[in-house]
């Protein structure tokens, strides 16, 4: 049985003891394997036995996105590379990826905490899910796909792409499930709708995330399908998906705190906020052997609660979130790093370093149009020069960030300089 499938928790007392017993064994891990943790415990002057429970969690030092950017590609594994079974990789900054690895052990977690998620939606092994997230690097398609297949449902391994044959597999399958993100959703929705296929379908749950959404738009989507949408939380130096999800109380994501020990800091202070305050997501692995990350800030900002919920699961919960700290956007599913884009044009001759992101969503699918300021000497070439051109800086900035763009090429100076923080994005989707 999937822990807590039939809410059978512990009571927090016992959770924290096996918090605690897990704490310790993890800090004592990354202090003998990882030289990045050593280096820096000792620089605090904090050794392992300083750490004798989560009460002490507050000694440790903090892990950033920066941190696995330094230590690029593996250099915050806590065990020798041969052990690693799978990688996977989302956006770093300043143009290197984020790589995380994962033990054989790490992905049978991982497919627990994944499973626990459907179980909270309500899927079993007698449904049929379709699995909507991107395949490959992200971690959305192949970590919906280890749960769904450790709870023993159908899967069938969509990725993101192809509407017309997903509406047309759902139907046919009778798919009852589905793991996408909830704009893609509510793009399905209305493909679905103008086919006049939503009574044809035989949808019951979609278990949605990777992107921020409203309780609004999980509304809407519930609303237009006939089915029961939750909020699927995670994110790959973590794990993947599967970190956190709400239950059909839909009053805050339920963390899988026995392997994600949470926080929410201040991001001006950087200490621990009290329950029920917004600030920072913080978390600790507890269990993981390939990537485990003390204090990782993730960034996403939202509160916590230790309240026991309605559905009996003494899980801690955190609130939808209210959005990052930093300038991290999350397009067609994707985390671009506007410097990503300045590190690619700075790289490149013929452009200068002036550009704006447009961001919009149309038909529940999002687009990017980006501005970019050419060199003068572009407006004297013949348009085929000008199109061959703007064509290899479109191929430039789809490399760096791993998305396709619009890409239009403007005269020197006319993109509006600012006499504060230079605005990069224009982001017209309005969260409904
Ligand atoms: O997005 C993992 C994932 C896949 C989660 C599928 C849920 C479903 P990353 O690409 O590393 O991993 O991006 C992680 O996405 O820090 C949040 O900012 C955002 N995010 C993820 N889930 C949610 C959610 C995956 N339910 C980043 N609500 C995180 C709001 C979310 N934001």
């Amino acid at each position: 049985m999937i822990w807590n499938e039939a809410k059978e928790c512990m009571s927090r007392d016992e959770l924290e003891y096996l918090q605690s017993k897990r704490l310790v064994k993890v800090v004592d891990r990354v202090y003998h394997n990882v030289e990045f943790y050593r280096k820096k415990m000792q620089a605090m002057g904090i050794e392992p036995g300083d750490v004798n429970g989560i009460e002490d969690l507050h000694k440790l030092p903090y892990t950033t996105k920066d941190d696995l950017r330094d230590t690029y590609p593996f250099g915050l594994f806590a065990i020798p590379k041969s052990e690693i079974i799978r990688i996977h990789a989302s956006s770093g900054t300043k143009g290197k990826a984020t790589v995380v690895g994962y033990t054989r052990k790490d992905l049978e977690i991982w497919s627990e905490c994944v499973a626990r998620a459907l179980v909270q939606a309500g899927v079993t092994r007698d449904d049929i899910i379709q699995v909507a997230y991107g395949y490959g690097l992200f971690t959305g398609g192949l970590g919906a796909h280890g749960g769904a297949e450790k709870l023993g449902a159908m899967v069938v391994p969509m990725s993101t792409g192809n509407t017309k044959k997903l509406t047309t597999m759902m139907k046919d399958f009778g798919v009852t499930a589905i793991a996408c993100t909830p704009s893609y959703l509510l793009h399905i929705a209305e493909v679905l709708e103008e086919a006049g296929d939503i009574p044809n379908i035989k949808l019951k749950a979609a278990v949605c995330g990777a992107e921020p959404w409203t309780e609004n738009m999980r509304k809407q989507i519930e609303e237009k399908l006939h089915i029961n949408a939750f909020d699927i939380y995670g994110l790959s130096e973590v794990m993947g998906p599967g970190v956190a999800c709400d239950c059909e109380y839909h009053k805050g994501l339920h963390v899988y705190e026995d392997h994600f020990l949470p926080e929410i800091i201040s991001q001006d202070s950087l200490k621990p906020l009290p329950e029920g305050e917004v600030g920072e997501l913080v978390f600790t692995t507890l269990t993981k052997e390939g990537l485990p990350l003390l204090r990782y800030r993730t960034k996403d900002l939202t509160s916590i609660s230790y309240d026991k919920c309605e559905c009996g699961r003494t899980l801690a919960r955190i609130s939808r979130f209210k959005g990052r700290s930093d300038d991290m956007l999350i397009i067609r599913g994707v985390n671009v790093f506007p410097s990503q884009i300045e590190t690619a044009l700075l790289e490149m001759s013929g452009t200068t370093p002036h550009y704006l992101m447009t961001v919009d969503r149309v038909n529940n699918l999002d687009t990017l149009e980006i501005q970019v300021e050419a060199d003068g000497a572009y407006f004297t070439w013949d348009s085929s020069d000008r199109e061959k051109f703007r064509k290899k800086v479109a191929h430039v900035i789809h490399n760096a960030i791993g998305l396709a763009a619009e890409i239009k090429l403007v005269e020197p100076k006319t993109l509006e300089r600012s006499m504060g923080k230079a605005v990069h994005v224009i982001d017209n989707r309005k969260l409904v």
